[in-house]
């Protein structure tokens, strides 16, 4: 809706603390998410931006089982690697807190509690899996058995990963559980459900009738296609040994679900940003502005005032909950604000393929942060023009580097750096003043002042790939009017000239210093230091003004740097490695052999020896002639390597070799001996070594 608000509440949705978090999942929510914030902040608006953990929820102790650990220890060590990773990106939080925290805890029960107090929960007694050995109702996840789709033996009682089929874990064949391996018996659960039925009207009214206009088609029509389908009752608690316990005295091992608490993660952290500002103690707040003299309950102004826009970035798996679920429980308990938008977005691909961690297909957070560390606007840029805002998009690598080469690095950074070097060349690295104007000055103003409000018009649209290039236009604009005023020709016979020039320029820059600085930020700062300018005010950019004429800038330094075609291989090299190495380790290993006695064992005789000469063996694709200094002698071994070593790779190397095997005859040549190889899942060979070079002849025991 249009409509004249005083404040925003912006949330970003809470990443599960149950792994890392990759670069799709920065372009769903994040990165839009800083940049709409960061806009608003520097338009001196009324804003906070709160985020935090997901620490509930079957996703936790699931980890901790594939880890062998705790599901508090997943939570705290995910929190804080996701953490770290986006501070590190430039995520400007005013607070990134925890659902684990004790104030979540508290105001998600008390939310509960109202709504049950309001007789707005039903309860309904139905037979769930119960895992009579651990002692637990099983949740989804923890059951499998055969899919009645496609016949997969391991498929969760939630969805067949096989077919991709939902299922639901009555219609398992055999099921077993996860925990103990037996299995489940139904037993009768009681649990308190939200009637979403009941919210039918009011949604349709809500929704379909006042958003048509203003929400992306895509989250529009998925809100009307659920609301078409039939809303039926979905249950708010979960047996689970695993989250926040539910508030009534007949609910002995139930937790509150994930999805009805994990969205009131939003309510509590802007409680504890005020609550830690007001007491300035700051455990998770980074307040990002300053919040003036504030009392611990002014939060409510921002979930519980009619003039707050309430915006969430999410990405589109995530809609449901933020476009219907969530707001019947606000709209239900009474007393909170809806959201004005929900700008989901689509996937992200990479590399022609979907980006998924558990399959080894992602690029990391911390993965880019490792190679990359003082390039995270480069990612942020990016991402930025190629937000999957209407479809699909896809990252690549060479893409990567074309957009830090061609438009960073050629269009951005060569304007910036061509105006600062030359006004330390003429003008002693002060602005030159501005003399008399002619056309193509004229034409630069009216151009320069447009971009601003440009920019700002499609910010507040969410649409951030357009402002991201127009953005780019801004620094094009920059360039041309070098390219077309030539100044580095006319220095000889007319310096007033290329003062005025330079001066526009520098204009230019300095309000790029400004305008970037949503999408850039240290960039933006590193700019600000080489104009010795620091400027923050959105509403001041346009003008050519910024700057007064003998302002004396900072030290000139490169914005941006050039990426290697070599970087970009060795990205993509990386990447398929991951994948790869993720299909071998999720084979199984072959089963071991029978045992055998310490004697039979140290009848062989293994030792370290170098390979001395390779050569092919002809009418043989599979052999390699070698010759090996033992340490003993130097013989002749037949070795079955061919089809993974050239003779050239090998030769030189050193590697283990059981001399005391019988010799044989091999294609005529006889072998003494033979050379160990560690064989790969895949049955591809590598060489055995010592993780030191040793002298030939050194002992394997
Ligand atoms: N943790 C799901 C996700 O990361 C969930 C979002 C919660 S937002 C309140 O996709
Ligand atoms: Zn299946």
């Amino acid at each position: 809706m249009n409509k004249n608000y005083q404040r925003y509440t912006v949330t970003a949705a809470l990443p599960y603390a149950n792994g890392p978090k990759h670069i799709g999942h920065l372009a769903g929510a994040y990165i839009p998410a800083d940049v709409y914030v960061r806009y608003l902040r520097l338009s001196g608006k009324d804003v906070i931006f709160v985020c935090g953990s997901d620490e509930h929820g079957t996703a936790i102790p699931n980890q901790a089982l594939k880890e062998k650990t705790t599901p508090q220890a997943i939570i705290d060590k995910y929190d804080s690697l996701i953490r770290d990773c986006f501070y590190k990106l430039g995520m400007s939080f005013d607070i990134y807190h925890r659902t684990s925290e004790p104030i979540h805890h508290q105001t998600s029960q008390d939310f509960f509690l109202t709504l049950h107090q309001k007789g707005l929960l039903t309860e309904e007694v139905s037979e769930q899996y119960y895992d009579e050995e651990a002692k637990v109702f099983l949740a989804d996840r923890y059951i499998v058995g055969t899919c009645p789709k496609c016949g997969y033996a391991n498929a969760y009682g939630d969805q067949c990963e096989k077919c991709g089929s939902s299922l639901s874990p009555s219609e398992l064949i055999n099921p077993r559980s996860t925990l103990s391996g037996k299995s489940p018996v139904l037993r009768p659960t009681k649990h308190w459900y939200l009637p979403l039925q009941n919210y039918e009207s009011w949604l349709r009214e809500w929704i379909l009738e006042s958003h048509k206009e203003d929400w992306r088609a895509s989250v529009y029509g998925q809100c009307k296609s659920w609301i078409d389908a039939g809303l039926q009752p979905r249950a708010m608690t979960r047996d689970l040994n695993w989250g926040i316990k539910v508030p009534l005295p007949d609910a002995e091992g139930k937790v509150l679900y994930v999805w009805f608490d994990a969205p009131i993660g939003y309510i509590s952290a802007t409680r504890a940003l005020f609550e830690e500002i007001a007491e300035k103690k700051k455990k998770f707040a980074t307040p990002q502005r300053d919040f003036g003299k504030i009392q611990k309950d002014d939060w409510k102004k921002y979930w519980h005032n009619e003039e707050t826009k309430l915006v969430h970035f999410i990405g589109k798996d995530n809609i449901v909950f933020h476009c219907i679920i969530f707001p019947i429980m606000l709209h239900a308990s009474g007393e909170y604000i809806l959201p004005d938008n929900v700008p989901a977005n689509e996937f992200m691909n990479l590399e022609g393929d979907k980006m998924s961690t558990s399959r080894g297909w992602s690029i990391e957070m911390h993965e880019y942060l490792e190679d990359f560390p003082d390039k995270p606007d480069v990612l942020r840029y990016v991402l930025l023009t190629n937000l999957p805002e209407t479809k699909d998009s896809e990252f690549t690598w060479k893409d990567f580097q074309a957009k830090n080469n061609n438009e960073l690095v050629a269009i951005f950074g060569n304007f910036v750096n061509r105006a600062l070097v030359l006004t330390q060349k003429y003008f002693d690295n002060k602005i030159p003043a501005l003399g008399a104007l002619i056309d193509v000055d004229k034409n630069i103003i009216s151009e320069l002042k447009n971009f601003p409000s440009q920019i700002a018009f499609s910010l507040e649209s969410y649409r951030f790939r357009e402002a991201t290039a127009s953005l780019m236009d801004l620094a094009r604009l920059g360039n041309k009017y070098l390219a077309e005023t030539e100044p580095w020709k006319l220095a000889k016979n007319d310096l007033p000239r290329v003062g005025t020039i330079l001066n526009l320029a520098l204009q230019i820059v300095a309000n790029l210093a400004v305008v970037c600085e949503p999408f850039l930020p240290s960039s933006s700062k590193k700019l600000k230091e080489m104009l010795a300018f620091d400027g923050t005010d959105w509403t001041k950019t346009g003008s050519i003004d910024l700057m007064k004429a003998g302002h004396p800038l900072g030290n000139a330094s490169l914005l941006f740097e050039k990426i290697e075609d070599q970087v970009i291989e060795n990205q993509i090299k990386k990447l398929n490695d991951k994948k790869n190495a993720m299909e071998l380790a999720s084979l199984p290993a072959e089963a071991a052999k029978p045992e055998i006695s310490f004697e039979e064992f140290s009848k062989m005789d293994i030792r370290i020896g170098k390979i001395l000469k390779a050569e092919p063996v002809e009418k043989s694709k599979k052999l390699l002639k070698l010759q090996v200094d033992t340490g003993i002698d130097v013989r002749t071994v037949m070795s079955g390597i061919a089809e993974h070593f050239s003779p050239e790779e090998i030769t030189g190397k050193q590697i283990t070799i059981l001399v005391n095997l019988a010799p044989r005859k091999i294609m005529g040549v006889e072998s003494q001996g033979m050379i160990l190889m560690a064989s790969d899942k895949d049955g591809k060979l590598r060489l055995l070594q010592p993780s030191e070079v040793v002298a030939p002849g050194s002992k394997v025991s």
